[in-house]
């Protein structure tokens, strides 16, 4: 599975703090921290409170660039933010996110391709986030519709369900792993699935558990990639055995050690 550190978000204090002090080496720290856990790439968003995301964005990640050359998902949900981004970018790029938008779809999509970038497709319309597995796939059609009409490869697309927590949202979250199974039968080729993971225990009181349950029913789904917080070391180990079940692993009695060696 490919894992996206989120931890470099203007949400966490310290984070925050550091975007506002432009304390590069808090930021540094946190990217080879993620990277050093087992990520394959780190989000990097600039959080509620910025008031100047077009020039804190940058700022961002050229600090990261210094140290890694990781990919990079840009996570705004303001295009500009996102070109601003993508024009300092040297690293590989993500697109975090379009939804399905037309308005949005016809300026992240041509983004994405000028950029070779990848790009994050969120099952959203401006009429909010669906309520069944339904409305979801219908969403998902659009954003796949819209790549292909556009020229830009599905392979290189991720949707992403929308995670909810489950204590506001519990009667969905079946819906929500099985829309994860049915992106892969949209198209061929597949498009590929993503969730932002800390989002389903948000308010709870049992965060980890609740992370690693819902991570690992989901790989069965056949999850491609996470948001996720990589430095959760049960969240990894029970990643790569998920993955270790599924024949997606060779088995070996220090298969986590030798996952991590990779
Ligand atoms: N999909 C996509 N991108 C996303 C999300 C998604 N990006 C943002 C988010 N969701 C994924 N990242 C996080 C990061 C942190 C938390 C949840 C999701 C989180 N933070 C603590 C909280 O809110 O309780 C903050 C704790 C603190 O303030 O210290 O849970 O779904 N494509």
């Amino acid at each position: 599975m490919f894992i996206i550190g989120e931890l470099i978000n203007g949400m966490y204090k310290d984070i925050g703090q550091a975007i506002k002090e432009k304390n590069k080496a808090i930021i540094q720290k946190c990217a080879l921290d993620q990277i050093k856990a087992g990520a394959d790439a780190l989000d990097v968003n600039c959080g509620p409170a910025s008031r100047q995301p077009v020039s804190d964005i940058q700022w961002l990640v050229q600090a990261i660039q210094e140290v890694t050359d990781k990919p990079l998902a840009l996570d705004s949900s303001k295009p500009q933010v996102i070109e601003s981004g993508l024009q300092v970018i040297k690293n590989k790029a993500i697109i975090n996110s379009t939804t399905a938008d037309p308005e949005k779809l016809g300026v992240l999509v041509p983004l994405a391709k000028i950029y070779n970038a990848k790009l994050i497709g969120l099952t959203i319309s401006t009429k909010g986030i669906p309520q069944n597995k339904d409305q979801r796939l219908e969403l998902a059609v659009t954003i796949v519709a819209s790549c292909s009409e556009q020229g830009f490869p599905v392979e290189d697309l991720y949707l992403d369900p929308i995670v909810l927590p489950v204590n506001v949202a519990q009667a969905q979250m079946k819906d929500i792993l099985e829309t994860i199974y049915e992106f892969k039968v949209i198209s061929e080729p597949s498009p590929k699935s993503i969730v932002g993971l800390s989002n389903v225990s948000q308010g709870t009181c049992v965060r980890s558990l609740v992370n690693r349950t819902f991570l690992t029913m989901a790989i069965v789904s056949g999850l491609d990639a996470a948001i996720l917080d990589p430095t959760d070391k049960d969240l990894l180990d029970a990643a790569i055995t998920a993955e270790l079940i599924l024949n997606k692993q060779i088995y070996c009695d220090s298969y986590l050690e030798a996952y991590r060696r990779k």
